[in-house]
């Protein structure tokens, strides 16, 4: 049950949650959809947990209405679904697939007829393999092909999607991807990785001005953003060591492209950080502008904060190219619980990050939070009922700091968990459940959790 002393948030705040194509839709090889990184990545031996693959996954892409019905009951006002770039350009460029076009509109019309806000993102990570072929986000041309695939889904959607993210976590998709290795393409690389940073930069730039152009007026303007996933840095001790190291931690996590993106800038200090491995060559005059350009909302992912370590020896790292140049490694306090992701919790980090970019960037665009949840090991009891009350606790706090940045001035417009179903959690495949609703993949039941209902209850109160 919602805490009757629970904050009451302004009558206009929109409430959502989100999901993402290849985490739930499965049929990858209907409607003309190409294969896209994460198929040939997930199906390399001992690149995801158990063997897992996004094939089937929720088995959303038949089961939508049934999704849609959920996010009724649920009563949001609003949900975040990413488009599968291969089902529009199944090899990454040339005209759209109209068969993949034709599923997007029929999610959408099915959440207008719910009285539900589609709330679409371009990209959250699944690249046609063809365009990684031909050097995925290392070249600049990928940047291209973004930019022409996002005007084709803007021209048959935006008559009735109003909310248009281009990216959804850049830094995941350059330095998981191109420098960790732990997702696709799986590429280990220093100076690849931050050309990707910032191609997916001016692909974001691009995909802006491609669809500013098809918006006829201020009538049907668009709201266009991108979504970040931002950490706020704190030094793990006052040891100076720390206090430079936190320093390097929040350009890598954050400035990258906070900077550039609202800040009008390059972040400071990134040339000499990265000299060792990086010559920057990718950049181009103009580029800056390009990014830069005025946003209508920046869409916040947050789940944990960082507490930056100063790490004298490469032993100490992991195998992270960019950030091994950085010499940092994660010690929060260990007083702070963990989620089944070994996440800390500390709903003050999402509070002191709504500040810090308040702070930070004057002139910064409404902020909607597009994700925030957290994995529990969720089971079905013997009623076939999920209980889960960590997870109502972990929403209630970082509600209660998300409110408590708004009465501090901070513009926070809306708040999407994640997620609204168990879904593909990448490399760790569907060994972590971070739904509101409890997916039996065997059967594909879908279970509302506990916690579900005490969304439901807190969005009914308004
Ligand atoms: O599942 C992911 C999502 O795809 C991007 N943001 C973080 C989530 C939890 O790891």
């Amino acid at each position: 049950m919602v805490d009757p002393n629970f904050p009451a948030f302004p009558p206009d705040f929109l409430w959502g949650t989100a999901t993402a194509s290849y985490q739930i839709e499965g049929a990858v090889d209907e409607g003309g959809r190409g294969p896209s990184i994460w198929d040939s990545f997930s199906h390399s031996p001992g690149k995801i947990a158990r063997g897992d693959h996004g094939d089937v996954a929720c088995d959303h892409y038949h089961r939508y209405r049934e999704d849609v019905e959920l996010l009724r009951e649920l009563g949001v006002g609003a949900y975040r679904f990413s488009v599968a770039w291969p089902r529009i350009q199944p090899d990454g460029k040339g005209p759209a697939n109209a068969e993949g076009l034709d599923f997007y509109q029929r999610l959408v019309d099915e959440l207008l007829r719910a009285g539900i806000t589609p709330c679409l993102t371009l990209y959250h990570w699944d690249l046609p393999q063809a365009l990684e072929d031909a050097g995925g986000w290392r070249v600049r041309d990928t940047a291209e092909r973004f930019a022409d695939y996002a005007a084709l889904v803007h021209a048959a959607l935006a008559d009735r999607v109003p909310m248009w993210g281009t990216l959804n976590e850049p830094y995941c998709s350059a330095f998981i991807g191109y420098s960790e290795g732990r997702h696709a393409p799986g590429a280990r690389e220093g100076h690849g990785a931050l050309a990707a940073a910032h191609h997916l930069l001016v692909g974001h730039g691009l995909a802006v001005q491609a669809m500013r152009a098809q918006c006829s007026g201020p009538a049907d303007r668009q709201r266009l953003g991108i979504t970040l996933n931002l950490n706020h840095v704190t030094p793990a001790t006052p040891d100076p060591a720390d206090v430079a190291a936190a320093a390097r931690a929040e350009l890598l996590y954050n400035r990258v492209f906070s900077d550039p993106i609202l800040g009008g800038r390059w972040p400071t200090g990134e040339r000499e950080l990265w000299s060792p491995i990086s010559d920057f060559d990718f950049r181009r005059d103009g580029d800056l502008e390009l990014i830069g350009q005025p946003l209508d909302f920046l869409g916040l992912n947050n789940y944990f904060p960082s507490y930056a370590k100063h790490a004298p020896t490469a032993d100490e790292l992991t195998e992270h190219r960019v950030a091994t140049a950085i010499n940092v490694v994660e010690n929060p306090p260990a007083e702070l619980p963990r989620t089944a992701m070994g996440w800390p919790v500390e709903p003050a980090g999402l509070g002191r990050l709504l500040r810090w970019l308040r702070d930070g960037y004057p002139g910064l665009p409404p902020i909607y939070i597009t994700e925030n949840g957290c994995a529990y090991p969720d089971e079905l009891d013997a009623d076939k009922q999920v209980e889960d009350p960590q997870r109502v606790v972990f929403l209630d706090q970082h509600l209660r700091a998300v409110h408590a940045a708004i009465a501090d001035g901070v513009d926070v417009r809306g708040y999407f968990c994640w997620s609204l179903l168990d879904n593909f959690e990448w490399a760790l495949g569907y060994s972590k459940r971070f739904g509101l609703v409890y997916v039996d993949y065997p059967t594909q039941l879908r279970i509302p959790k506990a916690s579900y209902r005490w969304f439901r209850e807190l969005i009914a109160r308004r």
